[in-house]
């Protein structure tokens, strides 16, 4: 099986341009008409719908970002009746305002095909196994890839993230060909796999399909021969559908975007400029046939590049260049996106101890770790030792509530860490070059 929709993935560009022009019109049309934000935004520019005649138009219209799916939380940017919604997913933060998304049936269903294209690109077919490994919840990974393996027709193992011990006789037990999880995880199955004194000959994997968070050809190596199979990458996110966005092929050199339903453009992060091809720059989406939650120019704050050039599989989907970083400071740690206001205001709602912190990010034994240096209060650093754990152990377990990963916490006495002149750096991740 080469294609999961030939027509689509092969298709010529002026035909692939006139279909998204088109779809780009009526999504305009719709969401001016449905969501009062975007009519808000479009008034405001004095812009009409009927200014939107194709995709040469794109650049007129306003874009989106995270900030105004919170401000609207949680169903102010839904263009679909809530009678329509079948589904919610979030963001992976779990306090704050989250950024919801709601699905109709039409964009479940055009989701999971995204994703049965995107396993077929990576060799899958419906005689495939596939075990999936990405969280199920509110986590798009889990359920994006458990849809789309069922479209595909091939078996889905949805064990879900954690029990690695599980994980590893599930593996063997059902001779999974395929393995979708984060590329860190896949490092540490791997690891693990040694530790069980078990070789890769127990298990009958052929491939890896990892996202979720950035990596490097240098972890693809590493996690190519540990694991003695293909890794592919897999890049998506929640706003925009989940993973599926765009995946690897046979020629692990880009990612194709599945662009008849999510358009991309790349744009200058400061002057958000359009660029073409092979620049770097952020990366920026229009869902063109979402109904749930239509996302106009939506800012992805990831930095990447595209690519039109032929691609030996024969398929036209421009190509994703490895995401280069982002450009907020959200960190993914262990695939849980978690950004540092969000520590910040665990911290300040916390009696005894001060505002004043650091974050360290590592990767140790191929797992991020989160460390959280915070001064204590003078009276608390004067208190009992008792009374400092107390405090202690509740702001582990409040950091894991409102960040949803389990961090260090390491109380430091009053004064002691560096306060800074200008604009504060707060985070300091140890990962890079780890990756
Ligand atoms: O991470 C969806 C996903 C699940 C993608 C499973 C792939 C596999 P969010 O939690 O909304 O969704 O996080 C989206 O994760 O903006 C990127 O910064 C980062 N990210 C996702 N895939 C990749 C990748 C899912 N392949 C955010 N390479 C995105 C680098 C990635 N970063």
């Amino acid at each position: 099986m080469n294609y999961y929709d030939k027509q689509i993935e092969c298709m010529p560009r002026s035909e692939m341009e006139v279909l998204q022009g088109e779809r780009l019109v009526n999504l305009v049309k719709k969401v001016y008409d449905t969501v009062p934000l975007y009519r808000d935004k479009m008034n405001a520019i004095k812009l009409k719908p009927s200014d939107i005649k194709g995709l040469q138009d794109m650049h007129k219209l306003p874009f989106t970002e995270k900030q105004d799916l919170r401000n609207s939380y949680p169903y102010g940017m839904f263009a679909a009746p809530k009678k329509d919604i079948v589904r919610l997913h979030a963001s992976s933060a779990t306090t704050g305002k989250l950024t919801v998304v709601g699905y109709t049936k039409k964009d479940i269903d055009i989701w999971a095909e995204a994703v049965a294209r995107c396993l077929v690109m990576t060799g899958a077919n419906p005689e495939s196994t596939i075990h999936i490994a990405y969280g199920y919840g509110l986590f798009t990974g889990g359920l994006g890839m458990h849809y789309g393996a069922e479209k595909l027709g091939a078996t889905a193992v949805p064990v879900s993230s954690g029990n690695t011990q599980k994980q590893l006789q599930l593996l063997q037990d059902f001779q999974s060909e395929f393995l979708c999880c984060t590329p860190s995880y896949a490092v540490y199955l791997a690891e693990s796999i040694v530790k069980a004194g078990m070789t890769m000959a127990d298990f009958n994997l052929k491939a890896g399909i990892f996202g979720a968070e950035p990596w490097s050809e240098a972890m693809r190596n590493t996690i190519e021969s540990k694991l003695k199979i293909k890794a592919y990458d897999i890049y998506g996110l929640s706003e925009i559908c989940g993973p599926g966005v765009a995946c690897e092929c046979a020629e692990q050199s880009g990612m194709h975007i599945n662009e008849d339903h999510y358009f991309p453009e790349i744009v200058d992060s400061d002057t958000l400029e359009p660029l073409g091809y092979n620049k770097t720059g952020e990366l920026v989406f229009t869902t063109l046939t979402k109904e749930g939650i239509p996302l106009i120019r939506y800012r992805t704050f990831d930095l990447a590049s595209l690519s039109d050039e032929k691609c030996k599989c024969g398929r036209t989907l421009v190509k994703l260049n490895k995401i280069a970083g982002r450009t907020d400071d959200m960190l993914i740690i262990r695939g849980v996106n978690v950004f540092p206001s969000q520590i910040e205001s665990v911290l300040l709602n916390c009696v005894g101890v001060e505002p004043h912190y650091h974050i360290y990010v590592d990767r140790i034994d191929n797992l991020d770790t989160l460390e959280i240096h915070v001064e204590m209060s003078d009276k608390l650093f004067s208190d009992e030792a008792k009374e400092i754990d107390k405090l202690h152990k509740k702001l582990t377990n409040d950091m894991l509530s409102a960040i949803g990963v389990s961090a260090k916490i390491k109380l430091v006495s009053p004064h002691s860490l560096a306060r800074s002149e200008g604009k504060a750096k707060t985070t300091t991740d140890r990962r890079k070059g780890k990756l």
